[in-house]
């Protein structure tokens, strides 16, 4: 089959569903394929993620605008690129990246480099007539991810007194991912309830879950449980619970000292958090736990994995970054048992996927994610099924940016019919 060629890209500066600037990039191919891609941005954000670049033009959205990001797209990486086998994703990312030339994309840009990048994929899987999953992901991608819901919002997350910035609703017990969404949501209309009841707030925090001030950090994990049984599911044969404490959110020096101060809980150290997860694990049905410690309490990540990684998937996000340098010393380190995949934590598509391609020859799981600043972009959806590793974050049941992704899913599911495969392991 000949191949096309990209002939036109294009950026613009558009707003995520914080109201910030991010980037947005057009691709038009010489056989007439058009794709569009747009850049998530995080708020609780690792030292060593691949830099966005920010105008810092005080008199434009606060010095968040993105206007140079575009320019790079459309004065350095276009006229690059232009010509090239659009089917050539690899080539191509090496080209953004020797054009960038810094060892984190601080020239161009993760946010430029990164929007190219998925609209490359993009345009490549529909000049190929292939759903993006298969284009990524080859024949064999008919997995569809566990949901992983994050009901209740704390950290930075949110404005309430909740030091863990995620707890997440995980339907690890249904039959398919049609149902899990469902479950996961009924959930979270009951947590509603509950919290109503208790005359808490019912806003949401960026990812779409409740924000509500509490009595501590035990007390959302109980709440959490009580929705769930009444909801009319069994906590931890039904639905799980995945937590991401975002630690680096409340240490103190990034090493082992703690100060959990929105809770009024205090000062901790990385001793005093394993303690109180191996309690946590004996009480409550937690699968999966993302940055219990900080990312440069190397030490504490080891802890932790050494005494609770044969019982839970300990993920590491802010300590790999998506970095396949980070993720190897991870390895070699036994510092976590899976790493979170960020697109643009790391800023190219191909660079993702190698970091994917490192856990699995570990033996390690890996756990895609989005940003807590998102747009409708549905590519998260279709690159989880590709790398096929079985579960996904995406926010909760509100927000259309986090709701997108999941009804993406449930596209994906009915175009697989009955060789979609959903099971958790
Ligand atoms: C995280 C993410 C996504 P942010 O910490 O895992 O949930 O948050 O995008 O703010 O880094
Ligand atoms: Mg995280």
């Amino acid at each position: 089959m000949k191949q096309a060629h990209i002939s036109a890209i294009n950026g613009m500066e558009i707003l995520d569903s914080r109201g910030n600037p991010t980037v947005r990039v057009f691709i038009e191919l010489d056989d007439g394929t058009c794709s569009v891609a747009s850049v998530p941005s995080g708020a609780s954000t690792g030292e060593n993620e691949a830099i966005e670049l920010r105008d810092k033009d005080m008199a434009r959205y606060a010095g968040k605008g993105v206007l140079q990001a575009v320019e790079n797209v459309n004065n350095i990486i276009a006229p690059a690129l232009c010509g090239m086998d659009v089917t050539r994703q690899s080539a191509i990312d090496k080209t953004m990246l020797e054009l960038d030339g810094t060892a984190n994309k601080s020239k161009l840009g993760a946010n430029a480099i990164l929007g190219v990048s998925m609209a490359v994929a993009r345009a490549a899987a529909k000049s190929s007539h292939l759903p993006l999953y298969q284009y990524l992901g080859g024949a064999g991608a008919r997995r569809l991810p566990v949901p992983c819901m994050n009901i209740l919002n704390g950290g930075e997350h949110s404005d309430n007194n909740v030091d863990i910035q995620e707890f997440m609703a995980v339907p690890v017990g249904a039959p398919n991912f049609r149902e899990g969404l469902r479950y996961i949501a009924e959930t979270f209309h009951v947590l509603k309830k509950i919290l109503n009841q208790r005359g808490l707030a019912t806003s949401v925090g960026d990812e779409g879950g409740f924000a509500p001030n509490l009595d501590s950090n035990e007390d959302a994990i109980e709440t959490i449980v009580q929705a769930i049984e009444q909801a009319g599911y069994k906590p931890g044969e039904d639905i799980a619970i995945a937590l991401d404490s975002a630690a680096n959110s409340f240490a103190v020096d990034m090493k082992g000292a703690y100060d959990l101060k929105w809770s009024g809980a205090g000062k901790m150290q990385s001793r005093d958090l394993i303690d109180m997860a191996k309690q946590w694990l004996d009480k409550y049905p937690v699968v999966l736990w993302e940055d219990p410690l900080a990312e440069g309490d190397w030490d504490g990540f080891v802890q932790f994995t050494s005494k609770l990684g044969n019982k839970i998937e300990v993920v590491g996000d802010d300590i790999f970054v998506t970095n396949t340098q980070y993720i190897q010393k991870g390895i070699e380190q036994k510092a976590a048992n899976s790493a979170l995949i960020k697109l643009n934590q790391i800023g190219t598509v191909s660079e993702t996927i190698e970091a994917v391609r490192m856990c699995r020859d570990a033996g390690w799981r890996y756990f895609i994610s989005h940003r807590s600043g998102e747009t409708s972009d549905t590519f998260l959806a279709d690159f989880a099924v590709a790398m096929d590793g079985g579960h996904l974050k995406s926010g909760s049941a509100s927000r259309s940016e986090r709701i997108a992704k999941y009804n993406r899913l449930l596209e994906i599911e009915q175009q697989l019919g009955d060789s979609a495969l959903y099971y958790w392991e």
